[in-house]
Protein backbone atom coordinates (compact mmCIF):
# COMPACT_ATOMS: atom_id res chain seq x y z
CA UNK A 1 0.00 0.00 0.00
CA UNK A 2 1.56 3.70 -0.57
CA UNK A 3 2.67 5.84 1.76
CA UNK A 4 2.21 8.66 -1.00
CA UNK A 5 2.02 8.95 -4.55
CA UNK A 6 3.05 12.74 -5.88
CA UNK A 7 1.27 11.13 -9.06
CA UNK A 8 -2.11 11.38 -7.77
CA UNK A 9 -4.46 13.84 -9.10
CA UNK A 10 -6.70 14.10 -5.65
CA UNK A 11 -5.65 15.20 -2.67
CA UNK A 12 -6.66 12.23 -0.67
CA UNK A 13 -6.26 8.86 -1.05
CA UNK A 14 -9.41 7.12 -0.32
CA UNK A 15 -9.44 4.12 1.48
CA UNK A 16 -13.43 3.78 1.92
CA UNK A 17 -16.02 5.81 -0.73
CA UNK A 18 -18.81 5.61 2.30
CA UNK A 19 -18.74 6.19 4.92
CA UNK A 20 -15.17 8.17 3.99
CA UNK A 21 -12.15 7.40 5.00
CA UNK A 22 -9.13 9.29 3.13
CA UNK A 23 -5.64 9.63 4.15
CA UNK A 24 -3.20 12.52 3.21
CA UNK A 25 -0.17 11.71 0.65
CA UNK A 26 2.87 12.06 2.91
CA UNK A 27 4.67 14.35 0.91
CA UNK A 28 1.85 16.60 1.41
CA UNK A 29 3.30 17.34 4.94
CA UNK A 30 5.45 20.08 4.11
CA UNK A 31 3.11 22.89 5.05
CA UNK A 32 2.19 24.96 8.74
CA UNK A 33 -1.28 24.02 8.36
CA UNK A 34 -2.82 21.11 5.80
CA UNK A 35 -4.87 22.82 3.08
CA UNK A 36 -8.82 21.87 3.82
CA UNK A 37 -9.57 19.36 1.08
CA UNK A 38 -6.25 17.84 2.26
CA UNK A 39 -7.11 16.87 5.38
CA UNK A 40 -7.73 13.80 6.14
CA UNK A 41 -11.55 12.25 6.92
CA UNK A 42 -12.71 9.32 8.98
CA UNK A 43 -16.14 8.79 9.15
CA UNK A 44 -17.36 5.91 10.83
CA UNK A 45 -21.03 6.74 9.19
CA UNK A 46 -22.63 7.59 6.12
CA UNK A 47 -22.20 11.63 6.84
CA UNK A 48 -25.38 13.64 7.88
CA UNK A 49 -26.64 16.47 5.86
CA UNK A 50 -28.05 19.40 8.02
CA UNK A 51 -29.40 22.29 7.38
CA UNK A 52 -27.84 24.89 10.28
CA UNK A 53 -31.68 26.98 10.53
CA UNK A 54 -33.43 23.91 11.73
CA UNK A 55 -30.24 22.52 13.53
CA UNK A 56 -29.84 23.48 17.75
CA UNK A 57 -27.51 22.42 20.37
CA UNK A 58 -29.35 21.22 23.52
CA UNK A 59 -27.04 21.12 26.81
CA UNK A 60 -28.51 19.46 29.45
CA UNK A 61 -27.78 17.28 32.66
CA UNK A 62 -25.84 18.22 35.37
CA UNK A 63 -26.17 21.93 34.99
CA UNK A 64 -28.49 24.58 36.76
CA UNK A 65 -29.47 26.55 33.56
CA UNK A 66 -30.39 24.06 30.60
CA UNK A 67 -29.36 25.52 27.44
CA UNK A 68 -30.21 25.29 23.80
CA UNK A 69 -27.86 26.67 20.82
CA UNK A 70 -28.57 28.38 17.66
CA UNK A 71 -25.86 28.06 15.04
CA UNK A 72 -26.21 31.85 14.91
CA UNK A 73 -25.81 32.37 18.41
CA UNK A 74 -23.07 30.07 18.81
CA UNK A 75 -21.33 32.49 15.73
CA UNK A 76 -21.99 35.44 17.96
CA UNK A 77 -20.32 34.05 21.04
CA UNK A 78 -16.88 35.00 21.43
CA UNK A 79 -14.78 33.05 19.37
CA UNK A 80 -10.92 31.24 19.89
CA UNK A 81 -8.82 29.87 17.38
CA UNK A 82 -5.97 27.20 17.92
CA UNK A 83 -3.85 25.80 15.20
CA UNK A 84 -4.31 21.59 16.08
CA UNK A 85 -2.96 18.33 14.77
CA UNK A 86 -5.63 15.45 14.52
CA UNK A 87 -4.72 12.24 14.25
CA UNK A 88 -6.63 9.14 13.80
CA UNK A 89 -6.17 6.53 16.95
CA UNK A 90 -5.99 3.70 13.98
CA UNK A 91 -3.15 5.61 11.83
CA UNK A 92 -0.30 3.44 10.57
CA UNK A 93 -2.72 0.44 11.88
CA UNK A 94 -1.53 -1.25 8.60
CA UNK A 95 2.04 -1.30 9.96
CA UNK A 96 1.25 -3.32 12.82
CA UNK A 97 1.70 -7.08 12.75
CA UNK A 98 0.05 -9.65 13.23
CA UNK A 99 -2.67 -7.36 11.13
CA UNK A 100 -5.63 -5.59 13.41
CA UNK A 101 -8.84 -5.32 12.21
CA UNK A 102 -10.19 -2.22 11.46
CA UNK A 103 -9.34 0.63 8.22
CA UNK A 104 -5.99 -0.30 6.67
CA UNK A 105 -4.76 3.37 7.45
CA UNK A 106 -0.92 3.57 6.35
CA UNK A 107 -0.15 6.88 7.72
CA UNK A 108 -2.28 9.53 6.13
CA UNK A 109 -4.70 9.75 8.84
CA UNK A 110 -2.76 12.79 10.51
CA UNK A 111 -3.30 16.44 9.67
CA UNK A 112 -3.27 19.99 10.85
CA UNK A 113 -5.74 22.78 10.66
CA UNK A 114 -6.72 25.99 12.25
CA UNK A 115 -9.67 25.81 14.16
CA UNK A 116 -12.01 28.45 15.17
CA UNK A 117 -14.76 28.38 17.28
CA UNK A 118 -16.30 29.35 21.11
CA UNK A 119 -14.34 27.40 23.95
CA UNK A 120 -16.51 24.88 25.34
CA UNK A 121 -15.68 26.34 28.86
CA UNK A 122 -17.78 28.86 27.74
CA UNK A 123 -20.72 27.36 26.71
CA UNK A 124 -20.67 25.36 29.85
CA UNK A 125 -19.99 28.29 32.41
CA UNK A 126 -23.58 29.81 30.71
CA UNK A 127 -24.93 26.80 31.34
CA UNK A 128 -23.51 26.49 35.14
CA UNK A 129 -22.38 23.29 35.94
CA UNK A 130 -23.40 21.51 38.85
CA UNK A 131 -20.84 20.67 41.64
CA UNK A 132 -21.31 17.10 40.93
CA UNK A 133 -20.31 17.41 37.11
CA UNK A 134 -17.36 15.18 35.80
CA UNK A 135 -17.71 14.40 32.17
CA UNK A 136 -19.70 15.35 29.30
CA UNK A 137 -20.94 13.00 26.30
CA UNK A 138 -20.82 14.46 23.03
CA UNK A 139 -23.54 13.00 20.72
CA UNK A 140 -23.34 13.09 16.60
CA UNK A 141 -26.42 13.22 14.69
CA UNK A 142 -24.77 10.17 12.74
CA UNK A 143 -25.96 6.89 13.08
CA UNK A 144 -25.30 3.12 12.17
CA UNK A 145 -23.35 -0.25 12.77
CA UNK A 146 -20.25 -0.97 13.73
CA UNK A 147 -18.97 -4.78 13.74
CA UNK A 148 -19.48 -6.37 16.87
CA UNK A 149 -22.12 -2.95 18.08
CA UNK A 150 -25.13 -5.29 18.09
CA UNK A 151 -27.06 -3.17 16.30
CA UNK A 152 -27.14 0.53 15.07
CA UNK A 153 -26.39 3.12 17.33
CA UNK A 154 -25.21 6.91 17.31
CA UNK A 155 -21.36 7.92 17.45
CA UNK A 156 -20.98 9.34 20.90
CA UNK A 157 -17.95 10.24 23.19
CA UNK A 158 -17.73 11.62 26.85
CA UNK A 159 -14.78 14.18 27.71
CA UNK A 160 -13.83 14.79 31.56
CA UNK A 161 -14.34 18.41 32.62
CA UNK A 162 -10.96 18.97 33.07
CA UNK A 163 -10.22 18.39 29.35
CA UNK A 164 -13.21 20.90 28.55
CA UNK A 165 -12.17 23.88 31.25
CA UNK A 166 -8.92 24.24 28.56
CA UNK A 167 -10.28 27.18 26.41
CA UNK A 168 -8.38 25.59 23.82
CA UNK A 169 -11.00 22.29 23.45
CA UNK A 170 -13.77 24.33 20.73
CA UNK A 171 -16.81 23.78 19.51
CA UNK A 172 -15.39 24.06 16.27
CA UNK A 173 -17.94 26.08 13.23
CA UNK A 174 -14.53 26.67 11.21
CA UNK A 175 -11.87 25.56 9.44
CA UNK A 176 -8.92 27.64 7.69
CA UNK A 177 -10.71 30.34 7.52
CA UNK A 178 -13.93 28.90 6.22
CA UNK A 179 -17.33 27.11 6.96
CA UNK A 180 -16.79 23.60 8.65
CA UNK A 181 -17.25 21.22 5.33
CA UNK A 182 -19.54 18.68 5.82
CA UNK A 183 -17.43 16.12 5.71
CA UNK A 184 -15.47 17.74 9.02
CA UNK A 185 -18.66 18.02 11.14
CA UNK A 186 -21.20 21.03 9.90
CA UNK A 187 -22.20 22.70 11.35
CA UNK A 188 -20.48 21.90 14.58
CA UNK A 189 -17.98 19.59 16.45
CA UNK A 190 -16.27 19.32 19.04
CA UNK A 191 -12.20 19.91 18.80
CA UNK A 192 -10.39 18.01 21.84
CA UNK A 193 -6.67 19.14 20.98
CA UNK A 194 -3.73 17.00 21.82
CA UNK A 195 -6.29 13.89 21.69
CA UNK A 196 -6.52 11.25 19.26
CA UNK A 197 -9.69 12.59 16.90
CA UNK A 198 -12.15 10.13 18.05
CA UNK A 199 -12.77 12.76 20.81
CA UNK A 200 -13.72 15.45 18.25
CA UNK A 201 -17.24 14.52 17.98
CA UNK A 202 -18.57 15.92 14.68
CA UNK A 203 -22.17 16.96 13.51
CA UNK A 204 -23.07 17.43 17.08
CA UNK A 205 -26.18 17.09 18.14
CA UNK A 206 -26.46 16.83 22.00
CA UNK A 207 -24.26 18.13 24.88
CA UNK A 208 -25.23 16.11 28.28
CA UNK A 209 -23.49 16.65 31.34
CA UNK A 210 -22.65 13.79 33.69
CA UNK A 211 -21.47 12.84 36.69
CA UNK A 212 -19.51 9.54 35.50
CA UNK A 213 -18.15 8.97 31.99
CA UNK A 214 -20.57 7.71 30.09
CA UNK A 215 -18.86 4.43 28.88
CA UNK A 216 -20.83 3.18 25.94
CA UNK A 217 -19.50 1.45 22.78
CA UNK A 218 -17.00 4.13 20.99
CA UNK A 219 -15.87 4.78 24.21
CA UNK A 220 -15.57 2.16 26.33
CA UNK A 221 -15.65 -1.43 23.67
CA UNK A 222 -13.79 0.71 20.12
CA UNK A 223 -11.23 3.09 21.29
CA UNK A 224 -9.87 1.06 24.32
CA UNK A 225 -6.48 -0.64 24.30
CA UNK A 226 -5.01 -3.16 27.13
CA UNK A 227 -3.83 -1.66 30.46
CA UNK A 228 -0.71 -2.73 31.02
CA UNK A 229 -0.36 -1.48 34.84
CA UNK A 230 -2.32 -4.67 35.95
CA UNK A 231 -5.24 -3.53 37.54
CA UNK A 232 -7.78 -6.33 38.22
CA UNK A 233 -10.69 -3.49 38.09
CA UNK A 234 -9.50 -2.01 34.68
CA UNK A 235 -8.40 -4.33 31.94
CA UNK A 236 -8.41 -1.56 29.36
CA UNK A 237 -8.18 1.69 28.76
CA UNK A 238 -9.19 4.92 26.87
CA UNK A 239 -7.32 5.82 24.09
CA UNK A 240 -7.01 9.76 25.01
CA UNK A 241 -3.70 12.12 24.45
CA UNK A 242 -1.38 11.54 21.15
CA UNK A 243 1.62 9.54 21.37
CA UNK A 244 4.96 11.12 20.24
CA UNK A 245 5.32 10.52 16.79
CA UNK A 246 7.11 11.98 13.36
CA UNK A 247 6.88 10.52 10.00
CA UNK A 248 9.28 11.01 6.90
CA UNK A 249 7.98 13.10 4.22
CA UNK A 250 10.70 13.71 1.60
CA UNK A 251 11.92 11.38 0.41
CA UNK A 252 8.80 9.12 0.00
CA UNK A 253 9.02 4.96 -0.12
CA UNK A 254 10.26 3.19 -2.47
CA UNK A 255 11.62 6.52 -4.41
CA UNK A 256 15.06 6.36 -6.54
CA UNK A 257 18.05 9.24 -5.60
CA UNK A 258 20.93 9.61 -6.77
CA UNK A 259 24.08 9.52 -4.69
CA UNK A 260 25.25 12.88 -3.27
CA UNK A 261 23.15 15.19 -1.06
CA UNK A 262 19.81 14.89 -0.23
CA UNK A 263 17.52 16.49 2.17
CA UNK A 264 15.43 14.25 4.57
CA UNK A 265 12.24 16.12 6.20
CA UNK A 266 9.38 15.47 7.83
CA UNK A 267 7.00 16.23 10.82
CA UNK A 268 6.98 15.19 14.71
CA UNK A 269 4.51 15.83 17.30
CA UNK A 270 3.08 14.49 20.62
CA UNK A 271 0.22 15.17 22.92
CA UNK A 272 2.38 15.13 25.94
CA UNK A 273 4.54 18.15 25.64
CA UNK A 274 6.70 19.94 22.81
CA UNK A 275 9.04 17.61 20.65
CA UNK A 276 12.90 18.08 21.76
CA UNK A 277 14.75 16.04 19.33
CA UNK A 278 14.05 14.32 15.87
CA UNK A 279 17.10 11.68 15.06
CA UNK A 280 17.35 9.91 12.11
CA UNK A 281 18.97 6.77 10.95
CA UNK A 282 20.46 6.10 6.85
CA UNK A 283 22.46 3.03 7.84
CA UNK A 284 19.28 0.70 9.29
CA UNK A 285 19.51 1.45 13.03
CA UNK A 286 23.44 1.53 13.37
CA UNK A 287 23.65 5.24 13.96
CA UNK A 288 21.39 7.92 14.69
CA UNK A 289 22.13 11.84 14.15
CA UNK A 290 20.08 14.96 15.02
CA UNK A 291 18.01 16.45 12.68
CA UNK A 292 17.26 20.08 12.33
CA UNK A 293 13.96 21.28 14.31
CA UNK A 294 11.83 23.78 14.23
CA UNK A 295 10.60 25.59 17.18
CA UNK A 296 7.37 24.69 18.22
CA UNK A 297 4.33 26.44 16.78
CA UNK A 298 1.80 26.55 19.32
CA UNK A 299 1.01 23.94 21.73
CA UNK A 300 -1.01 21.24 19.58
CA UNK A 301 0.86 21.63 15.77
CA UNK A 302 3.30 19.38 14.23
CA UNK A 303 7.22 21.09 14.15
CA UNK A 304 9.15 19.90 10.90
CA UNK A 305 12.36 19.15 11.05
CA UNK A 306 15.13 18.38 8.39
CA UNK A 307 18.64 16.49 8.04
CA UNK A 308 21.45 16.90 5.70
CA UNK A 309 22.22 13.29 4.09
CA UNK A 310 25.12 12.43 1.87
CA UNK A 311 24.09 9.46 -0.19
CA UNK A 312 27.12 7.46 -0.74
CA UNK A 313 26.68 3.89 -1.16
CA UNK A 314 24.99 2.57 -3.78
CA UNK A 315 21.48 0.26 -2.87
CA UNK A 316 18.64 -0.26 -0.85
CA UNK A 317 18.61 2.12 1.86
CA UNK A 318 16.35 2.29 4.67
CA UNK A 319 15.61 6.08 6.23
CA UNK A 320 14.31 6.27 9.72
CA UNK A 321 12.77 9.52 12.32
CA UNK A 322 12.79 8.88 15.74
CA UNK A 323 11.09 11.95 18.03
CA UNK A 324 11.79 12.67 21.36
CA UNK A 325 9.28 14.70 23.50
CA UNK A 326 9.68 16.91 26.24
CA UNK A 327 8.16 14.42 29.03
CA UNK A 328 11.46 12.20 28.06
CA UNK A 329 8.64 9.68 25.45
CA UNK A 330 10.68 8.37 22.44
CA UNK A 331 9.24 6.88 19.76
CA UNK A 332 9.70 2.60 19.75
CA UNK A 333 11.15 0.56 17.50
CA UNK A 334 7.54 -1.68 17.19
CA UNK A 335 4.64 0.02 19.07
CA UNK A 336 2.73 -1.82 21.84
CA UNK A 337 0.77 -4.78 19.69
CA UNK A 338 -3.59 -4.10 20.51
CA UNK A 339 -5.85 -5.99 19.03
CA UNK A 340 -7.38 -2.70 17.22
CA UNK A 341 -4.46 -1.35 16.18
CA UNK A 342 -4.49 1.87 17.70
CA UNK A 343 -1.88 4.48 18.92
CA UNK A 344 0.70 3.00 16.48
CA UNK A 345 3.41 5.19 16.94
CA UNK A 346 6.62 2.66 15.80
CA UNK A 347 9.36 4.54 14.48
CA UNK A 348 8.81 5.40 10.75
CA UNK A 349 10.96 3.28 8.08
CA UNK A 350 11.00 4.67 4.23
CA UNK A 351 12.95 2.20 1.83
CA UNK A 352 14.39 4.21 -0.78
CA UNK A 353 17.06 2.82 -3.39
CA UNK A 354 20.58 5.09 -4.54
CA UNK A 355 21.22 4.52 -7.76
CA UNK A 356 23.72 6.56 -10.28
CA UNK A 357 21.01 8.30 -12.77
N1 LIG B 1 -20.02 12.12 14.72
C1 LIG B 1 -18.83 11.58 14.43
N2 LIG B 1 -17.73 12.16 14.92
C2 LIG B 1 -16.50 11.66 14.65
C3 LIG B 1 -16.36 10.50 13.86
C4 LIG B 1 -17.55 9.90 13.34
O1 LIG B 1 -17.51 8.90 12.62
N3 LIG B 1 -18.76 10.48 13.65
N4 LIG B 1 -15.10 9.98 13.65
C5 LIG B 1 -14.10 10.30 14.66
C6 LIG B 1 -12.76 9.88 14.33
S1 LIG B 1 -12.41 8.25 14.67
C7 LIG B 1 -11.80 10.76 13.91
S2 LIG B 1 -10.21 10.26 13.70
C8 LIG B 1 -12.13 12.17 13.63
C9 LIG B 1 -11.78 12.50 12.19
O2 LIG B 1 -12.13 13.82 11.88
P1 LIG B 1 -12.04 14.34 10.37
O3 LIG B 1 -12.86 13.44 9.51
O4 LIG B 1 -12.50 15.75 10.37
O5 LIG B 1 -10.58 14.25 9.99
O6 LIG B 1 -13.50 12.46 13.85
C10 LIG B 1 -14.09 11.81 14.95
N5 LIG B 1 -15.43 12.30 15.15
MO1 LIG C 1 -10.20 7.92 14.38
Amino acid sequence: MPDSDSDSSGDLNVLSEDPLCAGVFLSNLDVPVSPTEGHFIRSHFPAPQINSADWSLPITGDVETPINLRYHDLLKMPSHEVVSLMECAGNSRSTMQPPAEGVQWDNGAVSVSRWKGVSVKTVLEQASLKSVATDVLFEGVDTGTEPHSGGPLRYAMSVPIEKLLDPDTLLAYEMNGETLPKDHGYPIRLLVPGWYGMASVKWLSNITVMDHPNGGFHEMDYCIYPATDGKADAKVKRVTSLKVKSLISTPTKGSFVTPGSHKIKGVAWSGDGHITKVEISTDDNRTWRPAKLEQPCGSYSWQHWEYDWEAASLGHSLLRSRATDSKGNVQPMLAQWNFRGYQVNSIHSVPITVRKD
